[in-house]
């Protein structure tokens, strides 16, 4: 483990993954870990819909009653496996000890640091994956207004470290690849921020089957529509707010920025485009995850 001594939290190296220092002193408890049957694990690369993703699972499992998935803030209602006490009341592990099965569990980690324990009690896991040149546009922003981690720097820059694996929890072409092997072996239901786009209801019932949940036609399309990027921007339990500027600056963007596809194209000069492009294929050649950088 190598130790960046720098005042502003920095990346710490663990086995070869990049994460705040302060996550990576917590990863050995982290992955001693060990979940109830019942529990639902929603694993996502930073910034390709793990929020939205929660807010269905935990309206699926209550029935799409919006007055009690408005109980807490969505950090509370779903722990953050490795997140560390830090920068929060409560370190994930602790808030879960609190929390009564079946949980929903949110992590960003890659698939090799995920816990054994997950798959050992065969707990069910939801990956949501977004295409990258959205998700590095997302994550560029996130930067700007994460007061807890790095800065972002130049875009030009920023591209760059997200090609080679710089940013926090490692590279979004190993992260994409590790789940998508292993989703039928490990039953993972590997979902994509493009189709949640494209037709919400058609993903929220997917979600719901494979919970092995049957809520009615009424309910479904109260989910679909509480879960809309409008209503969850103004959703003070789903958007953030109630994090300190001190954590996220939302003066400088919105944790809830645009919530589209295809914003990469407003961001990326044709050469970046190109020299992007050419990277991914190399990165992914021999693997055909059906990702859409537009709809
Ligand atoms: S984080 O910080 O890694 O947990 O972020 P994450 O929640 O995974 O991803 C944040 C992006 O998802 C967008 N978002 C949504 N898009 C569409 N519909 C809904 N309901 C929704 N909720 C969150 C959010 O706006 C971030 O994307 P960008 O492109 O920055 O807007």
């Amino acid at each position: 483990m190598s130790v960046n001594q720098d005042a502003r939290p920095d990346f710490v190296t663990v086995k070869g993954i990049n994460l705040l220092d302060h996550i990576a002193k917590n990863i050995d408890a982290v992955s001693a870990f060990c979940p109830h049957s019942s529990d639902i694990l929603i694993g996502a690369y930073p910034k390709s819909g793990s929020t939205w993703t929660v807010e269905i699972v935990d309206l699926l499992l209550h029935n799409g009653d919006a007055e009690t998935c408005r109980r807490a803030p969505i950090t509370v209602r779903a722990a953050f496996l490795e997140a560390s006490d830090r920068l929060r009341p409560k370190s994930g592990l602790d808030q879960l000890k609190e929390m009564v099965p079946p949980r929903i569990i949110k992590t960003h980690l890659p698939i090799q640091l995920v816990p054994v324990g997950f798959w050992e009690k065969k707990c069910k896991m939801i990956y949501v994956a977004r295409n990258a040149k959205d998700t590095v546009v997302s994550y560029f922003y996130f930067h700007d207004m994460n007061k807890t981690g790095p800065e972002a720097g130049p875009w030009q820059s920023f591209v760059h470290k997200f090609m080679s694996g710089e940013l926090g929890w490692g590279t979004w072409h190993d992260h994409v690849k590790g789940y998508w092997r292993e989703r039928e072996k490990k039953n993972i239901l590997y979902i994509f921020y493009e189709d949640l786009k494209e037709n919400p209801r058609r993903e929220v019932e997917r979600i719901m089957r494979y919970l092995d949940l049957s809520l009615s036609d009424e309910v479904i399309n109260r989910i679909v529509e509480l879960t809309t990027f409008q209503n969850m921007k103004i959703n003070p339990m789903a958007n953030y707010s109630f994090v300190s500027k001190n954590t996220y600056d939302q003066s400088i963007t919105k944790f809830m920025r645009k919530g589209q596809v295809g914003d990469w194209k407003t961001h990326f000069t044709p050469e970046q485009s190109a020299k992007f492009d050419e990277d991914y294929e190399k990165k992914m050649k021999n693997i055909n995850i059906p990702f859409r950088t537009q709809l």
